[in-house]
């Protein structure tokens, strides 16, 4: 059996704003991964330069900080076998041009910064990102 994975997931606020919670969650669940905390909640430039700061030298970093921060995200814990591989495949990469059909980014974006959900990229980053949106007591055990 396949030891559990926690990975960091969050519907960007163009997802949010086209209504795309739900398709999003769906996809996850459809995989089998399980859903261990979410909230909806307006990101502050602190946590954007927090969560983003691997990119702080990219020229595309301020822009990201505006985009983030310019309306309510639904931030997420999910879990599951390699649930950090298993979320970037569903999500496609990170150009929607570049994005397979079928992927959540390949179905429904087209914009390199406006690319509708985060997942982390590996394990230690998803650890990172947990802990930077959500308390302990706020991740549920699930079977
Ligand atoms: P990822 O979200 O697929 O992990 P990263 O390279 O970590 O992609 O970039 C973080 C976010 O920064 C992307 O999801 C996207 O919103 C934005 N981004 C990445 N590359 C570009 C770019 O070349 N121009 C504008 N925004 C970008
Ligand atoms: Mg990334």
């Amino acid at each position: 059996m396949t030891a559990k994975q926690k990975t960091f997931v969050m519907v960007k606020p163009d997802g949010v704003h086209r209504s795309l919670v739900g398709e999003v969650i769906s996809r996850l669940e459809g995989r089998g991964l399980k859903l261990v905390a979410l909230k909806m909640m307006q990101i502050d430039r602190n946590l954007a330069q927090k969560h983003y700061s691997a990119h702080t030298d990219k020229p595309f970093f301020s822009s990201l900080i505006e985009y983030i921060t310019s309306g309510p995200v639904v931030a997420m814990v999910w879990e599951g076998p390699h649930a950090v591989r298993a979320v970037r495949a569903l999500m496609g990469s990170t150009d929607p041009l570049e994005a397979n059909p079928g992927s959540i980014r390949g179905d429904y974006a087209l914009d390199i910064e406006k690319n509708l959900v985060h997942g982390a990229d590996s394990p230690e980053s998803a650890e990172r990102e947990i802990s930077l949106f959500f308390a302990d007591d706020e991740i549920m055990c699930r079977e």
